[in-house]
Protein backbone atom coordinates (compact mmCIF):
# COMPACT_ATOMS: atom_id res chain seq x y z
CA UNK A 1 0.00 0.00 0.00
CA UNK A 2 0.72 3.55 -0.30
CA UNK A 3 -1.10 6.79 1.64
CA UNK A 4 0.26 9.49 2.37
CA UNK A 5 -2.78 11.78 2.71
CA UNK A 6 -3.14 12.74 6.39
CA UNK A 7 -1.21 14.22 9.00
CA UNK A 8 -0.19 10.89 10.81
CA UNK A 9 1.09 9.27 7.77
CA UNK A 10 4.08 7.25 8.93
CA UNK A 11 7.08 9.03 9.36
CA UNK A 12 5.68 12.45 7.81
CA UNK A 13 6.24 10.38 3.94
CA UNK A 14 3.73 8.26 3.70
CA UNK A 15 1.91 4.63 5.47
CA UNK A 16 3.27 1.93 3.00
CA UNK A 17 3.14 -2.36 4.28
CA UNK A 18 0.68 -3.61 5.85
CA UNK A 19 -1.01 -1.31 8.04
CA UNK A 20 -1.61 2.40 7.94
CA UNK A 21 -0.97 4.19 11.07
CA UNK A 22 -4.94 5.15 10.92
CA UNK A 23 -5.65 1.18 10.88
CA UNK A 24 -6.26 1.59 7.22
CA UNK A 25 -5.31 -2.63 5.67
CA UNK A 26 -3.06 -2.56 2.80
CA UNK A 27 -6.03 -4.43 0.88
CA UNK A 28 -8.33 -1.40 1.76
CA UNK A 29 -5.73 1.06 0.32
CA UNK A 30 -5.47 -0.89 -2.82
CA UNK A 31 -9.63 -0.69 -2.99
CA UNK A 32 -9.57 2.63 -2.03
CA UNK A 33 -7.07 3.75 -4.79
CA UNK A 34 -9.23 1.74 -7.48
CA UNK A 35 -12.50 3.11 -6.53
CA UNK A 36 -10.57 6.67 -7.04
CA UNK A 37 -9.25 5.07 -10.66
CA UNK A 38 -13.06 4.13 -11.39
CA UNK A 39 -14.32 7.03 -10.48
CA UNK A 40 -11.11 8.99 -12.96
CA UNK A 41 -12.97 6.76 -15.73
CA UNK A 42 -16.03 7.33 -14.34
CA UNK A 43 -15.57 11.76 -15.10
CA UNK A 44 -14.13 11.47 -18.30
CA UNK A 45 -16.64 8.71 -19.48
CA UNK A 46 -19.11 11.61 -18.51
CA UNK A 47 -17.69 14.59 -19.96
CA UNK A 48 -16.97 12.52 -23.33
CA UNK A 49 -20.72 12.09 -22.83
CA UNK A 50 -21.07 15.51 -22.74
CA UNK A 51 -23.86 14.63 -19.69
CA UNK A 52 -25.38 17.45 -17.17
CA UNK A 53 -28.05 17.60 -14.75
CA UNK A 54 -30.39 15.13 -13.72
CA UNK A 55 -28.80 12.94 -16.40
CA UNK A 56 -25.41 13.49 -14.76
CA UNK A 57 -27.61 12.59 -10.92
CA UNK A 58 -25.93 8.85 -10.61
CA UNK A 59 -22.56 9.74 -11.43
CA UNK A 60 -22.72 13.02 -9.25
CA UNK A 61 -23.91 10.27 -6.02
CA UNK A 62 -21.07 8.08 -6.69
CA UNK A 63 -18.41 10.51 -7.33
CA UNK A 64 -19.45 12.23 -3.58
CA UNK A 65 -19.98 9.00 -1.85
CA UNK A 66 -16.70 7.51 -3.20
CA UNK A 67 -14.38 10.47 -2.79
CA UNK A 68 -16.10 10.53 0.80
CA UNK A 69 -15.39 6.77 1.21
CA UNK A 70 -11.88 7.25 0.61
CA UNK A 71 -11.35 10.16 2.93
CA UNK A 72 -8.93 9.33 6.51
CA UNK A 73 -10.71 7.09 8.77
CA UNK A 74 -14.26 6.65 7.04
CA UNK A 75 -14.41 3.22 5.14
CA UNK A 76 -12.50 -0.05 6.33
CA UNK A 77 -14.31 -1.91 5.09
CA UNK A 78 -12.95 -4.20 1.86
CA UNK A 79 -16.59 -5.48 1.22
CA UNK A 80 -18.31 -2.14 1.07
CA UNK A 81 -15.84 -0.69 -1.21
CA UNK A 82 -15.62 -3.67 -3.25
CA UNK A 83 -19.19 -2.97 -4.06
CA UNK A 84 -18.67 0.73 -4.35
CA UNK A 85 -16.35 -0.01 -6.77
CA UNK A 86 -18.74 -2.70 -8.97
CA UNK A 87 -21.96 0.16 -8.89
CA UNK A 88 -19.09 3.35 -10.41
CA UNK A 89 -17.95 0.30 -13.17
CA UNK A 90 -22.06 -0.14 -14.25
CA UNK A 91 -22.49 3.13 -13.99
CA UNK A 92 -19.71 3.76 -16.22
CA UNK A 93 -20.35 1.35 -18.67
CA UNK A 94 -23.99 2.28 -18.73
CA UNK A 95 -23.18 5.93 -19.41
CA UNK A 96 -20.74 4.89 -21.93
CA UNK A 97 -23.63 2.44 -24.28
CA UNK A 98 -26.33 5.33 -23.76
CA UNK A 99 -23.99 7.75 -24.93
CA UNK A 100 -22.32 5.64 -27.46
CA UNK A 101 -18.79 6.91 -26.72
CA UNK A 102 -16.02 4.40 -25.54
CA UNK A 103 -15.49 3.78 -21.65
CA UNK A 104 -12.71 5.16 -20.59
CA UNK A 105 -10.17 3.01 -18.83
CA UNK A 106 -9.45 2.84 -14.90
CA UNK A 107 -6.68 4.82 -13.94
CA UNK A 108 -3.84 3.28 -12.53
CA UNK A 109 -3.12 6.11 -9.11
CA UNK A 110 0.04 4.29 -8.86
CA UNK A 111 0.71 7.09 -11.90
CA UNK A 112 -0.03 9.62 -9.75
CA UNK A 113 2.33 8.00 -6.88
CA UNK A 114 5.23 7.67 -8.81
CA UNK A 115 4.63 10.92 -10.73
CA UNK A 116 7.59 13.56 -10.84
CA UNK A 117 7.83 15.36 -7.35
CA UNK A 118 6.08 18.09 -7.74
CA UNK A 119 3.66 17.02 -10.15
CA UNK A 120 2.69 14.48 -7.69
CA UNK A 121 2.64 17.05 -4.83
CA UNK A 122 0.24 18.91 -6.96
CA UNK A 123 -2.08 16.17 -8.12
CA UNK A 124 -2.09 15.00 -4.40
CA UNK A 125 -3.46 18.14 -3.54
CA UNK A 126 -6.38 18.29 -6.25
CA UNK A 127 -7.05 14.87 -5.03
CA UNK A 128 -7.39 15.08 -1.48
CA UNK A 129 -8.94 18.71 -1.80
CA UNK A 130 -11.67 16.75 -4.14
CA UNK A 131 -12.08 14.45 -1.27
CA UNK A 132 -12.90 17.46 1.36
CA UNK A 133 -15.01 18.61 -1.45
CA UNK A 134 -17.05 15.77 -2.13
CA UNK A 135 -17.65 14.95 1.63
CA UNK A 136 -19.46 18.58 2.44
CA UNK A 137 -21.03 18.49 -1.02
CA UNK A 138 -22.57 14.82 0.20
CA UNK A 139 -24.05 16.44 3.20
CA UNK A 140 -25.47 19.23 1.28
CA UNK A 141 -27.49 16.68 -1.17
CA UNK A 142 -28.67 14.86 2.03
CA UNK A 143 -30.61 17.69 2.71
CA UNK A 144 -31.75 18.41 -0.70
CA UNK A 145 -29.03 20.80 -1.80
CA UNK A 146 -27.38 20.45 -4.80
CA UNK A 147 -25.67 22.86 -6.89
CA UNK A 148 -24.80 21.73 -10.72
CA UNK A 149 -21.47 23.46 -10.93
CA UNK A 150 -19.88 21.83 -8.10
CA UNK A 151 -21.12 18.25 -9.11
CA UNK A 152 -19.86 19.12 -13.00
CA UNK A 153 -16.27 20.14 -10.98
CA UNK A 154 -16.23 16.88 -9.24
CA UNK A 155 -15.21 15.05 -12.87
CA UNK A 156 -13.55 17.76 -14.29
CA UNK A 157 -10.84 17.60 -11.16
CA UNK A 158 -11.11 13.87 -11.71
CA UNK A 159 -10.84 13.86 -15.02
CA UNK A 160 -7.68 15.71 -15.13
CA UNK A 161 -5.85 13.45 -12.53
CA UNK A 162 -5.36 11.20 -15.82
CA UNK A 163 -3.24 13.67 -17.44
CA UNK A 164 0.32 13.29 -17.79
CA UNK A 165 1.10 16.14 -19.48
CA UNK A 166 -0.32 18.59 -16.86
CA UNK A 167 2.32 20.16 -14.99
CA UNK A 168 2.36 22.95 -12.15
CA UNK A 169 0.54 26.01 -14.97
CA UNK A 170 -1.74 23.58 -15.25
CA UNK A 171 -2.08 22.28 -11.92
CA UNK A 172 -1.53 25.09 -9.63
CA UNK A 173 -4.30 26.92 -11.01
CA UNK A 174 -5.99 23.34 -10.52
CA UNK A 175 -5.94 23.67 -6.87
CA UNK A 176 -6.97 26.78 -6.25
CA UNK A 177 -10.15 26.27 -8.23
CA UNK A 178 -10.90 23.31 -5.79
CA UNK A 179 -10.75 26.22 -3.04
CA UNK A 180 -13.03 28.26 -4.80
CA UNK A 181 -15.34 25.50 -6.00
CA UNK A 182 -15.23 24.36 -2.10
CA UNK A 183 -16.24 27.82 -1.04
CA UNK A 184 -19.16 27.58 -3.13
CA UNK A 185 -20.04 24.26 -1.70
CA UNK A 186 -19.48 25.65 1.70
CA UNK A 187 -22.12 28.52 1.16
CA UNK A 188 -24.15 25.62 -0.38
CA UNK A 189 -23.99 23.74 2.97
CA UNK A 190 -24.80 26.49 5.06
CA UNK A 191 -27.81 27.19 3.10
CA UNK A 192 -29.20 23.55 3.92
CA UNK A 193 -27.95 23.86 7.35
CA UNK A 194 -29.71 26.93 8.65
CA UNK A 195 -32.70 26.65 6.31
CA UNK A 196 -33.43 22.81 7.22
CA UNK A 197 -32.09 23.64 11.25
CA UNK A 198 -32.76 27.23 11.77
CA UNK A 199 -29.80 29.51 12.10
CA UNK A 200 -27.20 28.58 15.26
CA UNK A 201 -27.35 30.32 18.64
CA UNK A 202 -24.99 30.57 21.20
CA UNK A 203 -25.48 27.61 23.57
CA UNK A 204 -23.97 26.16 27.01
CA UNK A 205 -24.08 21.95 25.97
CA UNK A 206 -23.71 20.32 29.48
CA UNK A 207 -20.81 17.15 29.51
CA UNK A 208 -22.68 15.48 31.95
CA UNK A 209 -25.14 12.23 30.91
CA UNK A 210 -28.16 11.75 32.76
CA UNK A 211 -28.85 8.19 34.26
CA UNK A 212 -31.15 5.89 31.89
CA UNK A 213 -30.19 4.64 28.40
CA UNK A 214 -28.46 6.84 26.21
CA UNK A 215 -27.18 6.59 22.06
CA UNK A 216 -23.79 8.85 21.63
CA UNK A 217 -24.13 10.43 17.93
CA UNK A 218 -20.50 11.16 16.29
CA UNK A 219 -19.35 12.97 13.07
CA UNK A 220 -20.71 15.70 10.97
CA UNK A 221 -23.74 14.44 9.35
CA UNK A 222 -27.09 16.45 11.13
CA UNK A 223 -29.74 15.07 8.77
CA UNK A 224 -28.92 11.72 10.48
CA UNK A 225 -28.87 13.49 14.14
CA UNK A 226 -32.64 14.71 13.24
CA UNK A 227 -33.34 11.30 12.24
CA UNK A 228 -32.43 9.68 14.87
CA UNK A 229 -34.00 12.29 17.20
CA UNK A 230 -37.36 11.50 15.74
CA UNK A 231 -36.95 7.95 15.77
CA UNK A 232 -36.09 8.18 20.04
CA UNK A 233 -38.90 10.75 20.95
CA UNK A 234 -40.71 9.61 23.28
CA UNK A 235 -39.09 6.27 23.43
CA UNK A 236 -36.87 7.04 26.78
CA UNK A 237 -33.17 6.79 25.28
CA UNK A 238 -31.47 10.08 25.36
CA UNK A 239 -28.69 11.46 22.61
CA UNK A 240 -25.97 12.91 23.25
CA UNK A 241 -23.47 14.28 20.60
CA UNK A 242 -19.36 13.73 20.34
CA UNK A 243 -16.92 15.09 18.28
CA UNK A 244 -17.73 17.66 15.55
CA UNK A 245 -21.62 17.36 16.55
CA UNK A 246 -21.03 19.18 19.42
CA UNK A 247 -22.58 22.53 16.97
CA UNK A 248 -25.65 20.60 16.23
CA UNK A 249 -26.82 21.80 20.14
CA UNK A 250 -26.77 25.30 18.48
CA UNK A 251 -29.21 24.64 15.64
CA UNK A 252 -33.07 25.34 16.47
CA UNK A 253 -34.50 22.51 14.73
CA UNK A 254 -32.03 19.93 17.01
CA UNK A 255 -31.96 21.73 20.09
CA UNK A 256 -36.16 21.67 20.58
CA UNK A 257 -35.79 17.63 21.32
CA UNK A 258 -36.26 17.85 24.88
CA UNK A 259 -33.95 14.61 24.71
CA UNK A 260 -30.86 15.82 22.34
CA UNK A 261 -29.21 15.96 26.17
CA UNK A 262 -25.63 16.77 25.69
CA UNK A 263 -21.99 15.80 24.72
CA UNK A 264 -19.65 13.11 25.39
CA UNK A 265 -15.98 13.07 25.33
CA UNK A 266 -14.00 15.58 23.57
CA UNK A 267 -12.16 15.12 19.71
CA UNK A 268 -12.02 11.68 18.09
CA UNK A 269 -8.38 10.89 18.80
CA UNK A 270 -9.81 10.21 22.28
CA UNK A 271 -12.58 7.99 20.79
CA UNK A 272 -10.25 4.32 22.07
CA UNK A 273 -10.19 5.87 25.79
CA UNK A 274 -13.52 7.73 25.93
CA UNK A 275 -15.99 4.79 24.89
CA UNK A 276 -14.29 1.96 26.64
CA UNK A 277 -16.57 2.01 29.75
CA UNK A 278 -19.75 3.71 28.06
CA UNK A 279 -22.95 2.07 29.08
CA UNK A 280 -24.13 3.09 25.62
CA UNK A 281 -23.77 2.49 21.59
CA UNK A 282 -21.97 4.88 19.11
CA UNK A 283 -23.05 5.90 15.90
CA UNK A 284 -20.90 7.35 13.83
CA UNK A 285 -22.28 9.49 11.03
CA UNK A 286 -19.14 10.03 9.33
CA UNK A 287 -15.30 10.59 10.10
CA UNK A 288 -13.23 10.02 12.30
CA UNK A 289 -14.01 6.14 13.45
CA UNK A 290 -10.60 4.95 14.63
CA UNK A 291 -10.42 0.87 14.99
CA UNK A 292 -12.63 0.12 17.74
CA UNK A 293 -11.20 -1.50 20.91
CA UNK A 294 -12.49 -5.19 21.64
CA UNK A 295 -14.08 -3.05 25.04
CA UNK A 296 -16.98 -1.18 22.82
CA UNK A 297 -16.63 -3.13 19.48
CA UNK A 298 -20.36 -4.44 20.26
CA UNK A 299 -21.44 -1.21 20.58
CA UNK A 300 -20.57 0.68 16.87
CA UNK A 301 -22.69 1.51 14.40
CA UNK A 302 -21.80 3.26 11.15
CA UNK A 303 -23.83 4.76 8.82
CA UNK A 304 -23.52 6.38 5.34
CA UNK A 305 -19.99 6.41 4.05
CA UNK A 306 -18.53 5.10 7.29
CA UNK A 307 -18.27 1.20 7.43
CA UNK A 308 -15.85 -0.77 9.57
CA UNK A 309 -15.62 -4.82 9.06
CA UNK A 310 -18.27 -6.68 11.67
CA UNK A 311 -20.18 -3.26 12.83
CA UNK A 312 -23.64 -2.72 12.37
CA UNK A 313 -24.33 -0.91 9.55
CA UNK A 314 -27.66 1.45 9.10
CA UNK A 315 -28.05 1.62 5.54
CA UNK A 316 -30.41 4.28 3.75
CA UNK A 317 -34.03 3.18 2.26
CA UNK A 318 -34.59 4.16 -1.43
CA UNK A 319 -35.97 7.44 -0.10
CA UNK A 320 -33.60 8.17 2.28
CA UNK A 321 -34.84 7.18 5.71
CA UNK A 322 -32.88 4.78 7.76
CA UNK A 323 -34.27 2.59 10.49
CA UNK A 324 -32.20 3.12 13.56
CA UNK A 325 -34.18 0.63 15.60
CA UNK A 326 -31.32 -1.81 16.36
CA UNK A 327 -29.49 1.48 17.96
CA UNK A 328 -31.93 2.14 19.78
CA UNK A 329 -32.79 -1.45 20.83
CA UNK A 330 -28.94 -1.69 22.03
CA UNK A 331 -28.74 1.21 24.16
CA UNK A 332 -31.68 -0.17 25.83
CA UNK A 333 -30.56 -3.35 26.75
CA UNK A 334 -26.88 -1.73 27.72
CA UNK A 335 -29.26 0.65 29.98
CA UNK A 336 -26.99 3.57 30.51
CA UNK A 337 -25.80 4.64 33.78
CA UNK A 338 -27.41 3.79 37.14
CA UNK A 339 -26.92 7.73 38.18
CA UNK A 340 -26.28 10.49 36.61
CA UNK A 341 -22.39 11.07 36.03
CA UNK A 342 -20.08 13.94 37.65
CA UNK A 343 -18.51 15.58 34.43
CA UNK A 344 -18.43 19.19 34.96
CA UNK A 345 -17.85 21.85 32.93
CA UNK A 346 -20.02 22.64 30.21
CA UNK A 347 -19.18 23.59 26.30
CA UNK A 348 -20.20 26.38 24.31
CA UNK A 349 -21.08 26.38 20.82
CA UNK A 350 -22.95 28.47 18.23
CA UNK A 351 -21.23 31.28 17.20
CA UNK A 352 -22.03 30.89 13.72
CA UNK A 353 -21.68 33.87 11.23
CA UNK A 354 -25.44 35.40 12.23
CA UNK A 355 -24.35 35.28 16.05
CA UNK A 356 -20.99 36.93 15.51
CA UNK A 357 -22.59 39.51 12.61
CA UNK A 358 -25.74 40.03 14.84
CA UNK A 359 -23.26 41.90 17.86
CA UNK A 360 -20.91 43.04 14.66
CA UNK A 361 -21.27 47.12 16.44
CA UNK A 362 -20.22 46.08 19.38
CA UNK A 363 -17.21 44.07 17.90
CA UNK A 364 -16.75 46.92 15.72
CA UNK A 365 -16.79 49.81 18.81
CA UNK A 366 -14.78 47.61 20.60
CA UNK A 367 -12.09 47.34 18.21
CA UNK A 368 -11.78 51.38 17.88
CA UNK A 369 -11.51 51.94 21.20
CA UNK A 370 -8.95 49.21 22.05
CA UNK A 371 -10.23 46.97 23.76
CA UNK A 372 -9.73 44.05 21.28
CA UNK A 373 -6.58 44.06 19.66
CA UNK A 374 -6.64 40.95 17.79
CA UNK A 375 -8.46 38.33 16.13
CA UNK A 376 -7.49 35.06 16.15
CA UNK A 377 -8.98 32.11 14.34
CA UNK A 378 -7.51 28.87 15.83
CA UNK A 379 -9.21 25.73 13.99
CA UNK A 380 -9.21 23.17 12.34
CA UNK A 381 -8.72 19.08 13.12
CA UNK A 382 -7.61 17.65 16.50
CA UNK A 383 -5.55 14.56 16.39
CA UNK A 384 -2.87 12.28 18.29
CA UNK A 385 0.33 13.96 17.69
CA UNK A 386 2.48 15.66 20.42
CA UNK A 387 2.88 18.72 19.01
CA UNK A 388 -0.64 19.69 19.19
CA UNK A 389 -0.69 21.16 22.80
CA UNK A 390 0.58 24.04 20.59
CA UNK A 391 -3.07 25.11 20.05
CA UNK A 392 -4.04 24.85 23.81
CA UNK A 393 -0.76 26.71 24.84
CA UNK A 394 -0.86 29.46 22.04
CA UNK A 395 -4.56 29.89 22.77
CA UNK A 396 -3.80 30.56 26.09
CA UNK A 397 -0.99 32.94 25.62
CA UNK A 398 -2.48 35.22 23.42
CA UNK A 399 -3.15 39.03 24.71
CA UNK A 400 -5.92 39.27 27.23
CA UNK A 401 -7.33 41.39 24.83
CA UNK A 402 -7.62 39.23 21.87
CA UNK A 403 -10.76 37.30 20.18
CA UNK A 404 -10.28 33.69 19.62
CA UNK A 405 -12.70 32.77 16.91
CA UNK A 406 -12.66 28.39 16.88
CA UNK A 407 -13.77 26.00 14.77
CA UNK A 408 -13.82 21.81 13.74
CA UNK A 409 -12.61 19.07 16.26
CA UNK A 410 -9.29 21.04 17.04
CA UNK A 411 -11.20 23.04 19.39
CA UNK A 412 -11.29 20.60 21.98
CA UNK A 413 -7.87 21.36 22.83
CA UNK A 414 -8.76 24.41 24.38
CA UNK A 415 -12.77 24.74 24.52
CA UNK A 416 -12.72 23.70 28.25
CA UNK A 417 -10.99 26.84 28.87
CA UNK A 418 -12.87 30.33 30.46
CA UNK A 419 -10.62 33.24 29.30
CA UNK A 420 -13.11 35.77 30.36
CA UNK A 421 -15.46 38.35 28.18
CA UNK A 422 -14.66 41.50 26.48
CA UNK A 423 -17.90 43.93 26.47
CA UNK A 424 -19.81 40.94 26.79
CA UNK A 425 -18.58 38.69 24.30
CA UNK A 426 -17.16 35.47 25.80
CA UNK A 427 -12.95 35.30 24.33
CA UNK A 428 -13.47 32.20 23.13
CA UNK A 429 -16.21 31.90 20.09
CA UNK A 430 -16.92 28.28 18.85
CA UNK A 431 -18.58 29.03 14.90
CA UNK A 432 -19.14 25.24 14.69
CA UNK A 433 -17.83 22.31 12.32
CA UNK A 434 -14.97 22.47 9.28
CA UNK A 435 -17.50 22.95 6.84
CA UNK A 436 -18.74 26.05 9.21
CA UNK A 437 -15.04 27.89 7.96
CA UNK A 438 -17.44 29.68 5.40
CA UNK A 439 -19.04 31.50 8.43
CA UNK A 440 -15.49 32.37 9.98
CA UNK A 441 -15.05 33.78 5.67
CA UNK A 442 -17.90 35.42 6.24
CA UNK A 443 -17.06 37.53 9.45
CA UNK A 444 -13.52 38.14 8.12
CA UNK A 445 -15.23 39.58 4.79
CA UNK A 446 -17.91 41.73 6.75
CA UNK A 447 -15.04 42.94 9.33
CA UNK A 448 -12.94 44.06 5.99
CA UNK A 449 -15.77 45.96 5.02
CA UNK A 450 -16.56 47.60 8.53
CA UNK A 451 -13.16 49.09 8.61
CA UNK A 452 -12.39 49.78 4.93
CA UNK A 453 -9.86 47.35 4.21
CA UNK A 454 -8.93 43.93 2.92
CA UNK A 455 -9.02 40.91 5.01
CA UNK A 456 -4.98 40.65 4.75
CA UNK A 457 -5.01 44.07 6.35
CA UNK A 458 -7.28 43.14 9.62
CA UNK A 459 -5.66 42.80 12.69
CA UNK A 460 -6.74 39.03 12.27
CA UNK A 461 -4.39 35.77 12.01
CA UNK A 462 -5.43 32.27 11.02
CA UNK A 463 -3.55 29.73 13.03
CA UNK A 464 -5.17 25.96 11.39
CA UNK A 465 -4.65 22.78 12.70
CA UNK A 466 -5.06 20.07 10.12
CA UNK A 467 -5.37 16.42 10.01
CA UNK A 468 -7.53 15.32 7.08
CA UNK A 469 -8.63 16.02 3.85
CA UNK A 470 -11.91 18.42 4.56
CA UNK A 471 -8.76 20.68 6.36
CA UNK A 472 -6.78 20.86 2.83
CA UNK A 473 -10.08 21.76 0.95
CA UNK A 474 -10.08 24.47 3.27
CA UNK A 475 -7.05 25.65 2.66
CA UNK A 476 -7.14 25.91 -1.01
CA UNK A 477 -10.45 27.94 -0.54
CA UNK A 478 -8.56 30.66 1.74
CA UNK A 479 -5.60 30.63 -0.79
CA UNK A 480 -8.28 31.08 -3.14
CA UNK A 481 -9.53 33.71 -1.53
CA UNK A 482 -5.59 35.08 -1.48
CA UNK A 483 -5.37 35.09 2.37
CA UNK A 484 -2.10 35.22 3.59
CA UNK A 485 0.05 34.49 6.55
CA UNK A 486 -1.54 31.83 7.49
CA UNK A 487 0.33 29.56 10.25
CA UNK A 488 -0.19 25.75 9.91
CA UNK A 489 0.69 22.88 11.89
CA UNK A 490 1.22 20.92 13.35
CA UNK A 491 3.69 19.42 10.92
CA UNK A 492 3.35 20.47 6.94
CA UNK A 493 1.32 17.98 4.45
CA UNK A 494 3.82 14.87 3.38
CA UNK A 495 2.12 15.64 0.21
CA UNK A 496 3.67 19.17 -0.01
CA UNK A 497 6.79 18.44 -2.13
CA UNK A 498 9.92 21.49 -1.74
CA UNK A 499 9.09 22.96 -4.52
CA UNK A 500 5.08 23.54 -4.11
CA UNK A 501 6.03 24.64 -0.75
CA UNK A 502 8.74 27.34 -2.03
CA UNK A 503 5.21 28.27 -4.44
CA UNK A 504 2.92 28.20 -1.10
CA UNK A 505 5.79 30.53 1.16
CA UNK A 506 6.42 32.65 -2.14
CA UNK A 507 3.04 33.30 -3.08
CA UNK A 508 1.10 32.96 0.35
CA UNK A 509 3.42 33.67 2.62
CA UNK A 510 2.18 29.94 4.28
CA UNK A 511 3.92 29.70 7.48
CA UNK A 512 4.68 26.48 9.25
CA UNK A 513 4.06 26.73 13.03
CA UNK A 514 6.95 27.07 15.71
CA UNK A 515 6.47 27.93 19.38
CA UNK A 516 3.62 30.01 20.90
CA UNK A 517 5.96 31.80 22.05
CA UNK A 518 7.87 32.56 18.75
CA UNK A 519 4.74 33.45 16.56
CA UNK A 520 3.06 35.48 18.93
CA UNK A 521 6.02 37.28 19.25
CA UNK A 522 5.60 37.49 15.44
CA UNK A 523 2.37 38.14 14.92
CA UNK A 524 2.36 41.52 17.55
CA UNK A 525 5.58 42.56 16.50
FE1 LIG B 1 -12.25 16.59 12.84
FE2 LIG B 1 -12.10 14.14 11.75
FE3 LIG B 1 -14.17 18.09 10.90
FE4 LIG B 1 -12.01 16.22 10.13
S1 LIG B 1 -13.54 14.80 13.29
S2 LIG B 1 -10.66 15.65 11.77
S3 LIG B 1 -11.20 18.10 9.33
O1 LIG B 1 -12.79 14.51 10.16
O2 LIG B 1 -13.66 16.85 9.58
O3 LIG B 1 -12.65 18.42 12.12
FE1 LIG C 1 -1.55 6.55 6.71
FE2 LIG C 1 -3.18 8.65 6.97
FE3 LIG C 1 -3.28 7.11 4.80
FE4 LIG C 1 -4.15 6.20 7.16
S1 LIG C 1 -5.02 7.87 5.93
S2 LIG C 1 -2.90 5.07 5.69
S3 LIG C 1 -2.64 7.13 8.54
S4 LIG C 1 -1.58 8.42 5.44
Amino acid sequence: MFCFQCEQTAGCTGCTGATGVCGKQASTAVLQDEVTGALVALARTVRAAGMNGDARRTADDLAMEGLFATLTNVDFDDAALADLLARVHAERDSVAASAQVGAAPDYDLAMLWNAPEDARSLKSLVLFGLRGLAAYAYHAAALGYRDDAVSSFLHEGLAALADDEADADVLLPLSLKVGEVNLRCMELLDRANTETFGTPEPTTVTRAVEAGPFIVVSGHDLHDLKLLLDQTEGRGVNVYTHGELLPAHAYPELKRYAHLKGNVGTAWQSQRVEFADLPAPVLFTTNCLMPPAASYADRVFTTGPVAYPGMMHVEAAPDGGKDFEPLIQRALELGGYAAATDTTGTFTTGFGHSAVLGVADTVVDAVKQGAISRFFLVGGCDGARPGRSYFRDFVQQAPDDSIILTLACGKFRFNDLDLGTIGGLPRIMDMGQCNDAYGAIRVAVALAEAFDCGVNDLPLTLVLSWYEQKAVSILLTLLHLGIRGIYLGPTLPAFVSPGVLDVLVREFDVRPITTPEEDLKAILA
